[in-house]
């Protein structure tokens, strides 16, 4: 069988739990990965003079492989164009995207090094199967150092139409760099229709059904929306709930219904917009004050990026606003915390919740939606209340779905499920489950996988 290599921009420690990281990647691909793997990536480290040669660490028979990257290279590719381009210009924020021609160029050095460093490791018929946006040029750069075997490429973010794309200068590069690969993937049907719509505009190739026809090569395009490890999640939310620490913010809540929120602190996810929401929830329903609790984990992320501490700022103010206005001696409305959480503890806490918040602006998939819903105890359920601009919506769409830009909307959606019967609870919960545990993991990669071998 032909071996897998993935390639992303941050390799996971060696048989890490997830309970370091805060990214979705690694949670859903960890429990894949078979003895024999090779996982490429950035080792996460930045050093003066980068020598280019991979460092090695070995779990469980799966082969990690990292490289370091320069200050130049961490400006222009990582903090620059991966995360001042791409990552605004893919959620829609067109405001907020920054674009350099020296960020793109290296962008473009980065990939290249990928490719080097990756090259002498490979053989004839590995499968490779590149993650995300930061390394949407790797195929083409292993096509010209001469790598002719199958490479699969899937998107963790949305893909946008052609009328916002057209914003980025070098759209057509990117757009005839994904050509280079056999497989493209998508988290939901309407990226992929906007990745073909986009393909058939800025580079002239055909587009026949869902597949792309280039010179020489055909690009299938699929949908194959990213799940959780379910069964194995729930379980970890019931044996949490039994833990001394759960118990104590139970006792800390003295029957109050708590809202969970949690997520990387990011401009995508819309915290501003639900820390309003709250608010007007406060001001407009009156009856719930003392009687509700709202958690929000914001794990800090990309702190070198201007705009993670703009919104950093924003949210001190508003958490502070919020209970400087609501606050009563003895009831305190909001909780809100900046560190990362174990994840254990964080499946106890979503189980302990009467209402899940997920109101991102734009999300390629999100996870802690899935999360939410396979950590409930099926006879005694939360609300799961979810943006309808999350991918994760077009498989969930049995939640409580919101507008996320109106606190109205939010507030209004929080309000239905704190008064929401234990039946209605029930039986929402019990479809959402169904889907949860439907669509996991391990389903992913099999699909991915399965498209790549067939390519
Ligand atoms: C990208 C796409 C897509 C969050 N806070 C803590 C913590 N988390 C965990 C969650 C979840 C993961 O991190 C986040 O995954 P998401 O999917 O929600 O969001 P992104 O990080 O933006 O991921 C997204 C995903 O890739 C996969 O394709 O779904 O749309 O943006 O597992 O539980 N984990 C711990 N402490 C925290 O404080 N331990």
């Amino acid at each position: 069988m032909a071996r897998l290599v993935i390639v992303s921009n941050r390799v996971p420690p060696p048989r890490a739990t997830g309970g370091v990281s805060a990214g979705g990647l690694a949670v859903a691909l960890q429990s894949f990965v078979e003895p024999g793997t090779l996982w490429f990536g950035w080792s996460g480290r930045v050093t003066e003079k980068p020598s280019g040669k991979p460092g090695f660490a070995d779990g469980q028979g799966v082969t990690y492989a990292t490289i370091d990257l320069s200050s130049e290279d961490y400006d222009r590719f990582y903090v620059g164009f991966a995360n001042s381009s791409l990552w605004p210009l893919l959620h829609f924020r067109l405001g907020l995207m920054r674009y350099r021609r020296e960020d793109f160029e290296g962008y473009l050095v980065v990939n290249g090094n990928f490719a080097d460093a990756l090259m002498p490791m490979l053989r004839d018929d590995d499968m490779i199967w590149v993650h995300d946006y930061h390394l949407i040029p790797l195929a083409l750069a292993l096509r010209e150092r001469g790598f002719n075997g199958r490479i699969g490429f899937f998107l963790h973010i949305p893909f946008v139409p052609a009328s916002v794309l057209e914003a980025l200068p070098p759209a057509r590069d990117l757009l005839r760099a994904l050509c280079a690969y056999d497989v493209v993937g998508f988290q939901t049907h309407t990226h992929l229709e906007d990745f073909l719509d986009c393909a058939r505009r800025f580079t002239g190739f055909a587009v026949e059904g869902q597949e792309v026809v280039t010179n020489g090569r055909r690009v299938r395009a699929i949908a194959d929306p990213i799940g959780i490890d379910a069964a194995g999640f729930a379980r970890v939310a019931a044996r949490s709930a039994g833990t001394a620490y759960i118990q104590r913010v139970r006792d800390s809540l003295i029957g109050r219904a708590l809202a969970i929120s949690a997520e990387r602190l990011d401009y995508s996810k819309g915290l501003p917009n639900r820390f309003e929401g709250f608010a007007r929830l406060l001001s407009r329903f009156p009856q719930h004050h003392r009687h509700i609790s709202m958690l929000q984990i914001a794990a800090r992320s990309r702190e070198d990026v201007a705009e993670y501490q703009v919104l950093r700022r924003e949210l001190d103010r508003l958490a502070g606003d919020i209970n400087g206005r609501f606050s009563q001696f003895d009831w305190v409305p909001l909780r809100y915390m900046t560190q990362t959480v174990a994840r254990t503890k964080l499946a106890g806490l979503f189980r302990a919740a009467r209402i899940g918040l997920v109101t991102p602006l734009r999300d390629g998939m999100n996870l802690v939606a899935k999360e939410f819903v396979a950590a409930q105890d099926p006879a005694d359920p939360g609300v799961l209340i979810l943006s309808q601009f999350a991918g994760a919506a077009e498989e969930l769409s049995d939640a409580l779905l919101v507008n996320p830009y109106d606190p109205d909307a939010i507030a209004e959606a929080m309000h239905v499920a704190l008064e929401m019967s234990i039946d209605e609870r029930r039986e929402r919960h019990a479809v959402l489950r169904r889907a949860v545990f439907d669509v996991t993991a391990a389903r992913y990669c099999n699909v991915f996988v399965d498209a790549l071998r067939g390519a």
